[in-house]
């Protein structure tokens, strides 16, 4: 780039940003300051990975006319940073243009970028090429993981840094880590190591915090020296016995409740979670008369993209959507909590006058027929793009270097089985469903946590076929070190199985280069309880030219069981509606087009309604994700794990 070129460069970015200000505590006066006023900022927690980037406007504005002045948003890890070194910051990754929109919106911004994060996001952030050494300490000062944080921080903080309020940016503060209180760790020297990390990157005016829970016993590891302590409670309790909590870490300052949760997490298999508008009204006006600092968590939840949801021990995945009973919906529409809390803060500041924009409106564009394409396992041709591995013992999906999705294991029956002969997991090490089959047949589910055996019948040879499927890495407390896949030897009665061919499967690529096709028609397999894991197609019009289509829709799969789905390549997240609460999964308008067919691809890991007769999934302009549930949390048979520890 010529010298002429990159001071013209610099000066529409000096220009884009605003002039450099100044942000502290002022421990005198219990407040913060912004340029020499006092400031208490009343935020929402929006966070840019689990919304399109082409919503982020329309969302910030909302959260701007309810009134906040700032918007809290985490930095995931391993959303950003796929392998050692390779780093993605555009389009739906793209950090800097948020924080751009959300100052040219008029809001503040207060960036948590962890290195590790919690947030029901996979593994809390951290990227699962961490566990590449296996005994790693994550979130301590374990060399391997500090050498990595470093590395990540070394290329994300250079980045954050012009965007600091102090160089004429919105980010006000910077937490470190997260909750850091409630780990087992409880490791100074690593908090210490990070402050000193954050300082040399950020310099040594940006106010650097912590949040934890409002408790004493999770300050004392939580905080230490030179980062502002804060706390996290919810609603409908005591908030000023929640403050008192903080006080105890900070005799001074501004009290700040930097998660107020305005509803709550979801899991599969557990009803949907939602908190009574009222109780969040009540306690935030509690909070505000107080003049107490405020982050509302979630103010929008959004979505679970893809595989990027995490999970709580014991094992339990979150879905799809992350709606959270939020005051904007998944969808970002307005519900009435939105303008209830919208109501309490106009009791304590001047809020923006004019039109809120309105909710997006849903296109129900129907009913899709759906047609059977391959089985994975006749698809491993397509969907291997590295080949197998073979070995002695099962590898996990770290040792095959796959992070996220499926792994197929084969491997051949020793011995005839003619009597139901049990197949087990007997260390519950299936990481963390498995669909077994036999020649073909499907013999049934392993289940981590929930079934570690399955019956199966055979003779000596026969192909056993084990399609394991990544549900998503726990995402806090101590068992986030999580491995997936076959973490440890399966058994054929009293025998360990041994000779292992494994396949790291590119789904994604493979749905996206459209190279699935429709099988030759075979012979009707056996009957079996499930049909095989396999892969369904269809597809759709929307017409051209009419005014304001594409809209988002919701896409249903009444009588399907459980599996994933892409629109277009767009690998839209998990459904399981045979277990809920959630049915319907979200589908915004940017991945759909009147230019060409839109392709919905659809695996089916257990049974499809596809025979006989046609199948279809549906599209629909109403969210259901409260549908009751199959079997809360009951336990078939388990062994004691690790996380009941
Ligand atoms: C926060 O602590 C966390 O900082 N929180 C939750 N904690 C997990 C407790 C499970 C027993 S649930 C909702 C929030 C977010 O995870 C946040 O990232």
């Amino acid at each position: 780039m010529s010298l002429l070129r990159f001071g013209v460069t610099l000066l529409l970015f000096a220009y884009s940003l605003g002039e450099p200000g100044t942000f502290s505590v002022d421990y005198e006066n219990d407040c913060f300051r912004k340029d020499g006023e006092v400031f208490r900022y009343i935020s929402g927690s929006i966070h840019y990975n689990r919304i399109p980037r082409v919503y982020w406007k329309d969302r910030l504005l909302k959260m701007y006319m309810a009134g906040l002045n700032a918007v809290q948003t985490y930095i995931p890890w391993n959303y950003h940073e796929e392998s050692p070194g390779r780093y993605s910051f555009s389009g739906d990754q793209d950090v800097e243009y948020f924080l751009q929109l959300a100052q040219d919106i008029g809001l503040l911004v207060i960036l948590r970028p962890g290195p590790y994060i919690c947030g029901e996001w996979d593994m809390g952030g951290l990227p699962a090429w961490l566990l590449n050494k296996k005994d790693i300490v994550l979130r301590s000062s374990d060399p391997d993981y500090i050498t990595a944080v470093d590395a990540w921080m070394g290329k994300l903080l250079p980045m954050i840094k012009p965007y600091l309020y102090q160089n004429g940016g919105p980010i006000i503060t910077v937490q470190v880590e997260n909750e850091y209180g409630s780990y087992f760790a409880c490791d100074y020297n690593y908090m210490r190591h990070l402050t000193k990390l954050f300082r040399s990157h950020l310099g040594d005016d940006v106010v650097l915090f912590t949040t934890d829970g409002a408790g004493v016993g999770f300050l004392k590891c939580g905080s230490i020296q030179d980062l502002y302590a804060t706390v996290d409670f919810g609603p409908g309790g005591n908030v000023t016995a929640a403050f008192d909590a903080q006080r105890h870490a900070e005799p001074r300052g501004p009290l700040v409740n930097s998660e107020f949760y305005t509803g709550w997490l979801d899991h599969w298999g557990s009803r949907h979670s939602v908190v009574s508008t009222t109780r969040v009204a009540k306690s935030l006006n509690e909070i505000l008369s107080m003049g107490a600092n405020v982050n509302l968590y979630m103010f929008i939840g959004g979505t679970n993209f893809g595989y990027w949801n995490g999970a709580n021990t014991p094992f339990a995945p979150q879905p799809t959507s992350y709606d959270y009973d939020a005051p904007l919906s998944e969808a970002g529409d307005l519900t009435e909590k939105y303008f209830a809390i919208r109501e309490v803060i106009k009791m304590h500041r001047k809020i923006p006058e004019g039109p809120i924009p309105p909710t997006t409106p849903k296109f129900a564009y129907g009913t899709v027929v759906m047609k059977q394409l391959q089985t994975v396992s006749d698809a491993l041709e397509i969907l291997s793009f590295s080949g197998p591995v073979k070995g002695m013992y099962p590898q996990t999906f770290i040792e095959l270097s796959q992070a996220f999705g499926y792994v197929l294991y084969r491997t051949r029956l020793p011995v005839d089985c003619n009597t139901p002969t049990p197949l087990s997991s007997p260390l519950n090490g299936v990481h963390d469903r498995a669909y077994v089959s036999v020649d073909g047949v499907s013999a049934g589910i392993l289940e981590r946590n929930r079934a570690i055996s399955v019956n199966v019948t055979g003779k000596s040879g026969s192909q056993v076929d084990i399609l394991v499927e990544n549900m998503g890495r726990i995402n806090y407390g101590k068992s986030i070190n999580d491995f997936k896949g076959l973490v440890s030897n399966l058994t054929l009665g009293a025998d360990t199985l041994l000779g292992w061919t494994m396949y790291s499967l590119s789904i994604d690529e493979a749905v996206s280069q459209g190279l699935l096709g429709e099988t030759k028609p075979t012979a009707p397999p056996a009957p079996a309880a499930l049909s095989l894991p396999a892969f369904y197609g269809g597809s759709f019009i929307i017409p051209d030219g009419i005014p304001d289509l594409p809209q988002d829709t919701y896409i249903k799969l009444p009588q399907w069981r459980k599996g994933q789905v892409w629109i277009n390549g767009f690998n839209l997240g998990r459904y399981w509606p045979s277990r809920g609460p959630q049915i319907t999964l979200f589908v915004p308008a940017n991945i759909l087009t009147t230019a060409a067919p839109n392709n919905v691809t659809v695996l089916e890991l257990e049974e499809a309604p596809c025979s006989p007769g046609t199948c279809s999934v549906e599209f629909t302009t109403t969210p259901v994700l409260n549908a009751t549930v199959q079997s809360d949390l009951k336990q078939h048979w388990r062994l004691f794990t690790v996380d009941d520890l």
